[in-house]
C-alpha cells in the first residue's frame, strides 16, 4: 500500500502536520437530504440500508457534494450501522424516524453476532470506494469511515437512537464484562472494515463517536479511549500510515486524554469544544478539524462570516481542516455552503 503524500492534496497535507492556508474543507454529512439532488437520488431505492449497498447509487451520492461545491475531500456514503448489520444483527431506517435495531441486551444476546462475514457482506461498501477513489480529480481525497465502537454499541443495545444511551451505560456498568465483550468484537469488525476501505482506495479515515459525551471520566476511558487506542493500533499494524481522525463528539475536559492516549493522526472537534482552551490543551503540531456550529451553516450572512473567522483566527498557526462542528442539517440551504467554502478559500 502506497499513500500519495503530497502537497496536491491539501487535506492529507494538513493531516501530514502541515499548516496549510487557504484551510482544506470538507464538512460531515456533506450529502444528504438539504441537497435536492440527493433527495431524488434517494427515491431509486427501497430502504436505507439497500441505498447504501448499492455501489451505482452510493458512488452517486458520494460525488454530489464533490460536483457542486469546491470541497477538498468527498466523504464515503454509508452509515455507521453497516458494521451491526454485516455482525447479523436486524437494522432498519424507519422513514423520517432513524434507525431500529433487534436490540442486544445481555451476553447472551451476543450469541447472534458472527465475525466471520463481515467484509464480505460489506463488500459492496468497498466496490463503492473504488467506484469514487477512480472518479475524484487528483486534488480531492477520500475519507473513510465508521463508527467508534462505543457509539456503534450503543445503538446495538439501545436499538434506536437515544438522548442519554442510558440502557448501554447501564449495561456497560452493570456487567463490564458482558458489554465488554461486545466492544471487542467491535474493535475487531472495525479495523477489518476500515483495513477493507483503505484497500479499496480511502486516502484517511474518521472514527466517528458520536455519543462519547454521554460517559462520566472512568467510562469515558474505559469504552471511548482504549476500544479507540485499540482500533488505531490494529489499522497501523495493517496500514502503518494511514491518518486516522477521530471525532469524539462531546469529549469535553476529556479531549486532551483522547487525543494524547488514542494515537489519532487529527481530532474532530465538536461545535462546543472553545477552540482558545482547544489550542492550549492539544500538543502544537496536532491536526485539528471543526468546528463550526451548524446553525451557523443554516443562518449564513454575518453569523456564517464571524464563525468562520473566529475559527480561523484560533486555529492560525496549527494544522486545520475546516469543517463543522457536527453534521450539515436538512434545514441547511445548499448556497451557504457555496459560501462558506469561497469564505474559507478566500482566507
Ligand atoms: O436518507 C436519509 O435521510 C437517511 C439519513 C442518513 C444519511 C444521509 C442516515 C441515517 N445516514 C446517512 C449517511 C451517513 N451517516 C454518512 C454519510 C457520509 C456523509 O456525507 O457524511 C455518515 C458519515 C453517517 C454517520 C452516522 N450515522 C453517524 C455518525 C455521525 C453523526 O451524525 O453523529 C451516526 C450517529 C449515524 C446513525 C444514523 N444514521 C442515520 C440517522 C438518521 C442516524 C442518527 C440516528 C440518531 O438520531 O441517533
Amino acid at each position: 500500500m502506497s499513500f500519495e503524500i503530497s502537497t496536491e492534496k491539501p487535506l492529507l497535507a494538513a493531516l501530514g502536520g502541515q499548516v496549510v492556508r487557504p484551510a482544506p474543507i470538507w464538512l460531515m454529512r456533506q450529502a444528504g437530504r438539504y441537497l435536492p439532488e440527493y433527495r431524488a437520488l434517494r427515491t431509486q431505492a427501497r430502504g436505507f440500508l439497500d441505498f447504501c449497498f448499492t455501489p451505482e447509487l452510493a458512488i452517486e451520492a458520494t460525488l454530489q457534494p464533490i460536483k457542486r461545491f469546491d470541497l477538498d475531500a468527498a466523504i464515503l456514503f454509508s452509515d455507521i450501522l453497516t458494521v451491526p448489520w454485516a455482525l447479523g444483527q436486524r437494522v432498519e431506517f424507519l422513514e423520517g424516524e432513524g434507525p431500529r435495531l433487534a436490540p442486544l441486551r445481555n451476553a447472551r444476546d451476543l450469541d447472534i453476532l458472527s465475525e466471520q462475514a463481515v467484509t464480505e457482506r460489506l463488500s459492496p461498501v468497498y466496490q463503492t470506494v473504488r467506484g469514487v477513489a477512480g472518479a475524484l480529480a487528483r486534488r480531492i481525497s477520500l475519507i473513510g469511515f465508521a463508527g467508534a465502537p462505543w457509539t456503534v454499541a450503543a445503538y446495538m443495545v439501545e436499538g434506536s437512537g437515544s438522548r442519554d444511551f442510558a440502557v448501554a451505560k447501564g449495561w456497560a456498568m452493570a456487567e463490564p464484562d458482558g458489554f465488554g465483550r461486545l466492544v471487542d468484537i467491535l474493535v475487531r469488525a472495525t479495523v477489518e472494515h476500515l483495513a477493507a476501505q483503505i484497500e479499496a482506495g480511502a486516502e484517511a479515515v474518521q472514527l466517528f463517536d458520536s455519543w462519547a459525551g454521554v460517559l462520566a471520566e472512568a467510562e469515558f476511558r474505559r469504552w471511548v479511549i482504549l476500544p479507540t487506542r485499540a482500533v488505531v493500533q490494529g489499522l497501523r499494524q495493517r496500514h502503518g500510515a494511514v491518518p486516522i481522525i477521530g471525532f469524539p463528539r462531546g469529549a469535553g475536559g476529556m479531549l486532551r486524554a483522547y487525543a494524547e492516549e488514542t494515537g489519532v493522526t487529527a481530532i474532530g472537534l465538536d461545535t462546543q469544544v472553545p477552540l482558545g482552551w482547544a489550542m492550549a490543551e492539544l500538543s502544537p503540531g496536532l491536526p485539528v478539524q471543526g468546528n463550526l456550529d451548524p446553525i451557523a451553516l443554516v443562518a449564513g450572512g454575518s453569523a456564517l462570516e464571524t464563525g468562520v473567522a473566529a475559527i480561523l483566527e484560533k486555529t492560525a498557526d496549527r494544522p486545520l481542516i475546516f469543517n463543522l462542528g457536527h453534521g450539515v442539517l436538512q434545514t441547511t440551504p445548499p448556497e451557504h455552503v457555496a459560501a462558506l467554502v469561497s469564505l474559507v478559500r478566500s482566507r
